[in-house]
């Protein structure tokens, strides 16, 4: 049995050590280090099939430690997962393998979420693990009751985002995550002993997880572990005392195991040492029928599981209503009736009164500010510890985990996610939105508290920068609505969206409403449309968003009084904007010479409409603190002073 063991166990050593060497480039230390923990976990714990990666029900494994990333393809590869050949991983971090540097989420791959920026993963594995609370809550035991495991490293527990994710999973008792901590006490730098000593049993404990201790290359405690945690009542980290870079004999145990291919020369003395005999990447037909053994349970277990989910396919159905379109029509005919001055995060809270009223699977939150972000509506049951049965999460004070827990969310199967905080602390949060991105999931940012406009908390809670920002964010769609019309329209594109994420940037104060009459067209998806024209004949266009539409449009007014003629452009959504076709941009931009564009916010992303000769105006140093009119007079943002201003510039 124990040969059997290391056998396993090694054709995880060594497809890593060997990927890593031809590529000459990657990670090795930490696969050869938690090996023996993987091979148990896989071999008598891990449900899953990897003839349906996307199985419901099966067990998540994510790979926190995300440098690791060999680890991860030779568990797919070994147990039959069709998405990973050897092939594959010999192309080890070549253009368009599979096997990249770090893991990158691909539906059905079996590769559960992307990793490599440390911690993300364990904010995403509390994601997955309260996904799976939540939908056992919602359809039963017998379909959903599954664990949710994720392999963290010495830095990934270093992170801030690790004690946000791991005090909220603690405090919501999620009994079936469990986290297995490579304790190998090596970083980069060295020991982590340089900069680390926490008493982890006391911090884990005090998050409320169970604690447990093993020697990572004792199988047997490996196993009692793993047994252990099949019953737990609350999260547990399993610490596993592991020698990075294991079998090495002159690199073991050192940092240099860690990002660096070991070398010729020691990877035919670690071949030695663990009695491996075989060549690059030539797994034994033995052993790999026995990993393929271990793959190949899965497929019982689903189809088993398949018979009741058939039985039950059509309540699942119902449990899981998805639908939202009556709502966005309902919401714009009431916000016609209603016609009043409104801060577009209180539109979001009617519009979100309306989606959560229909439909149960999104699941609201925010970091401690639901009464500012307005994300909390009459129709949301808040979920805690010992009721899931909900549909809102109280993040806590937590915005960095919150993000990350978002996407664990959404990436589980059938939930929606949407997070709020105020849009200075989009900072706080930008690494996981950033992974939202480039996953391609379409979890919904509410940021309030978007500009200048938020008045007396001063500069330290005024976005500035933070606009830009995020609109460089590849496949990233930020929305910042100028009223409660283009508020309804840009939730709409959010929730319709499923692989773009979204920001909506949404005010604090009130502001009139611009769109007053009802239409079935969303004209937000536009990116940017007209919304005012003074004159048939027009020699100036205003590009405006958000709250500055209604300044933009006071500006064309008192223009005209003196014959400049213009037209006003809202624009909710640059990102929509430009991938609208050539025409249609030509006659949002071309049509006037001058251009000039508004938004408390930084200048510069404006300037690929309005060109440098342009004129912009906005805010390119920080905020102020004082009543939000007499900020907006301080940067120069009145109709008076701007169009004083454009005046000069036309030459009148
Ligand atoms: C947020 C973030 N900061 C820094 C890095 C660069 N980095 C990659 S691995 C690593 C050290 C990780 O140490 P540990 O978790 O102990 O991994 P091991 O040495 O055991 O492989 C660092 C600093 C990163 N990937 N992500």
């Amino acid at each position: 049995m124990t040969q059997l063991h290391n056998d396993l166990a090694n054709c995880i050593r060594f497809l890593s050590v060997d990927a890593v060497q031809k590529a000459n480039s990657g990670h090795p230390g930490m696969p050869m280090g938690i090996a023996d923990v993987v091979t148990v976990l896989f071999k008598d714990f891990l449900k899953f099939n990897p003839k349906n990666p996307n199985w419901l029900n099966r067990d998540r494994f994510v790979l926190s430690a995300g440098h690791g990333s060999m680890l991860l393809y030779s568990l797919l590869y070994l147990t039959g997962y069709k998405s990973i050949s050897i092939n594959d991983i010999k192309k080890f971090r070549q253009l368009n393998s599979i096997c990249a540097g770090h893991p990158e989420y691909h539906p059905n791959t079996g590769i559960e979420t992307t990793t490599g920026p440390l911690g993300q993963g364990i904010s995403n594995a509390v994601g997955l693990a309260i996904a799976e609370e939540i939908l056992k809550n919602r359809l039963g035991k017998d379909i959903i009751n599954h664990k949710t495991y994720v392999l963290v490293g010495d830095g990934c527990l270093m992170e801030g985002i690790s004690h946000e994710s791991m005090s909220l999973a603690g405090h919501l008792k999620l009994k079936n995550l469990i986290m297995i901590f490579d304790n190998n006490s090596i970083s980069i730098d060295g020991p982590t002993s340089l900069a680390v000593s926490d008493d982890y049993k006391k911090r884990f404990e005090s998050y409320g997880w169970n604690y447990i201790l093993i020697d990572g290359h004792d199988k047997n405690q490996i196993f009692k572990a793993f047994k252990k945690v099949q019953y737990a009542k609350k999260p547990t980290v399993i610490s596993c005392k592991t020698t990075i870079g294991y079998g090495s004999p002159n690199k073991s145990g050192k940092s240099s195991t860690h990002g660096s291919p070991l070398g010729e020369n020691e990877i035919k003395l670690v071949r030695q040492k663990l009695n491996w005999k075989h060549k690059p990447f030539e797994i034994p037909v033995k052993i790999l029928n026995e990993w393929k053994k271990i793959g190949n349970k899965g497929s019982k277990l689903e189809a088993k599981w398949n018979k009741i989910y058939k039985r039950k396919r059509k309540l699942i159905k119902k449990l899981l209503k998805n639908n939202f379109t009556k709502a966005f029509k309902t919401e714009k005919l009431n916000s016609i009736k209603d016609l009043k001055s409104l801060a577009t995060r209180k539109s979001s809270e009617f519009t979100l009164e309306a989606i959560t009223r229909e439909n149960t699977t999104l699941i609201g939150g925010s970091a401690d500010l639901a009464g500012s972000n307005n994300t909390k509506t009459k129709y949301h049951k808040v979920i805690n510890s010992i009721n899931f049965n909900g549909n809102y999460i109280h993040y806590g004070v937590r915005e960095h985990a919150m993000c990350g827990i978002m996407n664990g969310l959404a990436l589980h199967s059938k939930l929606r996610a949407y997070g709020g905080t105020f849009l200075i602390f989009s900072d706080y949060c930008k690494s996981s939105i950033r992974l939202s991105a480039l996953m391609k999931i379409g979890v919904i940012y509410v940021m309030t508290h978007d500009s200048i406009g938020l008045g007396e908390d001063g500069p330290t809670h005024q976005p500035i920068e933070q606009l830009t920002s995020l609109r460089s964010i590849p496949n990233l769609n930020v929305f910042r609505p100028c009223d409660r019309m283009e508020t309804i329209e840009c939730w709409e594109l959010a929730l319709k969206n499923f692989k773009t994420p979204s920001i909506l940037s949404l005010t604090r104060q009130n502001l009139e409403p611009i769109r007053k009459k009802y239409s079935n067209i969303n004209y937000s998806a536009f990116g940017a449309y007209e919304v005012l024209r003074t004159g048939k004949k027009i020699n100036l266009t205003i590009l405006a968003s958000g709250s500055e539409v209604n300044l933009a449009i006071d500006t064309s007014y008192k223009l005209a009084k003196d014959r400049i003629y213009s037209k006003v452009v809202s624009v909710p959504c640059m990102e929509l904007f430009d991938r609208q076709t050539d025409l249609y941009k030509k006659k949002i931009l071309k049509e006037t010479k001058f251009k000039i564009s508004i938004e408390a916010a930084s200048t510069d992303y404006w300037r690929k409409y309005i060109g440098t000769e342009g004129l912009a105006f906005g805010i390119d140093t920080f905020g102020k603190s004082a009543p939000y009119e007499d900020i907006y007079k301080h940067f120069g943002l009145t109709a008076e002073n701007i169009s004083k201003k454009i005046k000069y510039f036309i030459g009148k």
